[in-house]
């Protein structure tokens, strides 16, 4: 691979520091994929398959080795079975964070535990009216333990529904009845996926599909959404709040403890951890002036849409941070954290913490996290980062940025309430033409990309035309770094969303939070759809994952497209082995769902395939439209 850091990314930070270590020979992310390059092409069309031990199995694309493996399945089954898998993982992963924060309101529920508290104590009334649960004559303590109790309900299997499915636009819920997609029980769905693409089980590659639909749906409507509102529950729902975002968020005078991964339980006991008086004195003693903590990917969104933690990068910073020579400690939770930290981390002094017994690192420090003694845990972590700050090496200090301002914050609750309490601004500006419609572009870095530039293109080209973008995960990360999460940053946008923008003081492109809050895109889009009495599909809204690397991202992008929305991948998915499963999801599902997705690897092309896609839909609700076909494909750079 290239050394020159420009082809890599778009974000200056990255490039200077790759710069800058050149001689440190400090392997990274981009040198790996290089060393794996060329990658097995019968993986990356999805054409081989190891699920029992007759095999592993692969097909010939060409046609001339063979067509079936040894049990029989074709090109069809195999890469349907395939990509099954991959949307179970990831709604499992999604899933299985949304019933760690729901164990840990259960705690909270029965007085197990003094680090946590119900903070936003109108959701939890709210939702446990969602559920069923009654909330007359009841204390906060006792309404958390029966919602708790009924939401674990919802992981199971005597459901015919889950609970959240009542959220969704009743057009909506007749499709998924109509096809049999209504998401049931959240491990429920996962086991069946399992189950049905073991040898010899599920052989009809549209049933397959339509199952891991119908799983992701129960990450989407179920584990995520789980995830969403319990944390908001405990830890807050966020509202707009000022943050910085880049490298030059590092402090070269202070411990710097970077908090990584997923899950907010454990860093929200770190950030109470830090403002003990007791580690700053200790911090003063070593010779630091404080202790700052910074985020990196989804734990580090959570942070800072709740607390305006300021936020050191997105999934491709992860090593880099490190090389400033100024990380004191990584801690981390689960999911995204690179096994490669600990080894990038033996080259400098930062200490790496892992902290969930189902996430080790061969190599790093582990403390075990448990919610019943979290606030003791999260004192003894940053102490082990204080007490490494006498190890660091300030001639290899390298902070070589100042960081960019952004605005975090934007949950559902938060943006009705910028409307003034409604929809309906929203939804008169979109009637208007002001705004032609919605995009929502999320999702991950992949060193097969230039990091942000995926992001960053799409979203600059929705916004100059008119199209509000909400963004989550790694993408938010890449625009808030770009500068396009400030109020200001509306002078970029087309007129008509110019003009909405500053008349609400916000900014064009909104940070909806990490990767399990694309299910505050679902809600917004349900409640648009609920508001005008149609279904999500009718509605000028889009999907957009430029840059995913992710099982999660293949999940989320499922359960958007099967909630009706069209979805644009940035990456192609192992799926082009088979031509029926690239019809089906490209184009049938379109008469199943009312959505698809398409791959597009050009930001510049995703953008316009999303342009046309809400002109259509604006078009379908006789609302003021541009032809699609005179929004023209940009023309291929000249060699
Ligand atoms: Fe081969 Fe079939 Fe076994 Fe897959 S399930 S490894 S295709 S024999
Ligand atoms: S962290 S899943 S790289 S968005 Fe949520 Fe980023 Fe993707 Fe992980």
């Amino acid at each position: 691979m290239s050394a020159n850091f420009e082809e890599r990314s778009i974000a200056v930070d990255v490039q200077k520091i790759l710069r800058n270590v050149g001689g440190e020979n400090v392997e990274t992310v981009w040198d790996r994929l290089h060393s794996q390059e060329p990658q097995c092409g019968y993986c990356s069309l999805g054409l081989s398959c190891r699920n029992c031990a007759m095999g592993p199995c692969r097909i010939d694309p060409f046609g001339e080795g063979p067509q079936k493996g040894v049990c029989g399945a074709n090109a069809d089954v195999i890469v349907a079975r395939n990509l099954a898998r991959t949307i179970a993982a990831g709604a499992a992963a999604h899933s299985d964070h949304g019933r760690d924060i729901l164990e840990a309101l259960f705690q909270v529920g029965v007085g197990e535990t003094e680090s946590y508290r119900i903070t936003d104590t109108e959701k939890l009334q709210r939702i446990a009216g969602e559920y069923g649960v009654a909330t007359e004559n009841k204390s906060i303590q006792e309404i958390a333990r029966e919602l708790a109790w009924e939401m674990m309900e919802d992981f199971g299997t005597r459901k015919e529904m889950l609970t959240f499915v009542g959220r969704v636009p009743s057009p909506r819920q007749e499709i998924w009845k109509k096809f049999g997609i209504t998401p049931r029980g959240i491990d429920r769905e996962n086991v069946e996926t399992l189950h049905r693409t073991h040898m010899g089980v599920d052989n009809d590659y549209v049933n397959i599909l339509l199952h891991a639909l119908r799983t992701s749906l129960s990450d989407g409507w179920g584990g995520s959404m789980i995830a969403t509102e319990v944390s908001d529950i405990l830890f807050g729902t966020p509202s707009p709040i000022a943050s910085r975002a880049n490298l030059g968020v590092l402090k070269a005078d202070e411990v710097n403890i970077a908090l990584h991964g997923h899950n907010p339980m454990l860093s929200d006991v770190i950030v109470q951890a830090a403002a003990d008086p007791e580690l700053q004195k200790l911090a003063e003693q070593k010779g630091a002036k404080g202790i700052n903590l910074v985020g990196l990917c989804c734990t580090g969104n959570e942070l800072q849409m709740r607390r305006g933690i300021p936020m050191a990068g997105n999934h491709l910073l992860q090593e880099l941070v490190i090389m400033t020579g100024a990380l004191d400690a990584m801690v981390v939770d689960y999911q995204c954290i690179m096994p490669s930290v600990v080894e990038v981390a033996k080259c400098y002094h930062t200490g790496i913490i892992s902290t969930f017994d189902k996430a080790k690192f061969t190599g790093a420090t582990h403390i075990s996290f448990d919610p019943e003694h979290g606030l003791e845990i999260g004192k003894k972590i940053v102490r082990e980062g204080v007490e490494n700050y006498a190890n660091r090496n300030p001639d290899r200090v390298r902070i070589l940025d100042s960081p960019t301002d952004m605005m975090a914050g934007f949950s559902v609750e938060s943006i009705v309430s910028a409307l003034g309490g409604s929809p309906e601004p929203l939804v008169e500006a979109i009637k208007a033409g002001k705004i032609r419609g919605a995009a929502a572009v999320v999702g991950c870095n992949n060193p097969k990309i230039k990091q942000d530039y995926g992001h960053v293109t799409v979203a600059r080209r929705l916004i100059e035309n008119d199209i509000l973008v909400v963004v989550t995960g790694c993408s938010a990360v890449a625009c808030g770094k770009a500068g396009l999460m400030m109020p200001e940053a509306a002078e970029l946008a087309g007129s008509g969303l110019k003009e909405v923008c500053q008349s609400l003081g916000i900014p064009p492109v909104l940070h909806l939070g990490s990767c399990v809050d694309n299910t505050r895109i679902l809600v917004l889009a349900a409640a648009l759809a609920n508001y005008l009495g149609t279904d999500i599909k009718n509605l000028p809204l889009a999907g957009a994952a430029p840059e995913w690397y992710s099982e999660k991202a293949v999940s989320i992008g499922a359960y958007v497209v099967a909630s009706g929305i069209y979805t644009v991948l940035g990456v192609q998915p192992p799926i082009f082995g088979s031509p029926n499963v690239v019809n089906l999801l490209a184009g049938g599902l379109e008469d199943v769902v009312g959505a698809t997705f398409a791959v597009e690897p050009d930001p510049e092309k995703a953008a316009v395939l999303i342009r046309r896609h809400l002109e259509k839909k604006r078009a379908g609700l006789n609302l003021e439209s541009v032809n699609p076909a005179n929004i023209s494909m940009p023309e291929p750079p000249s060699i």
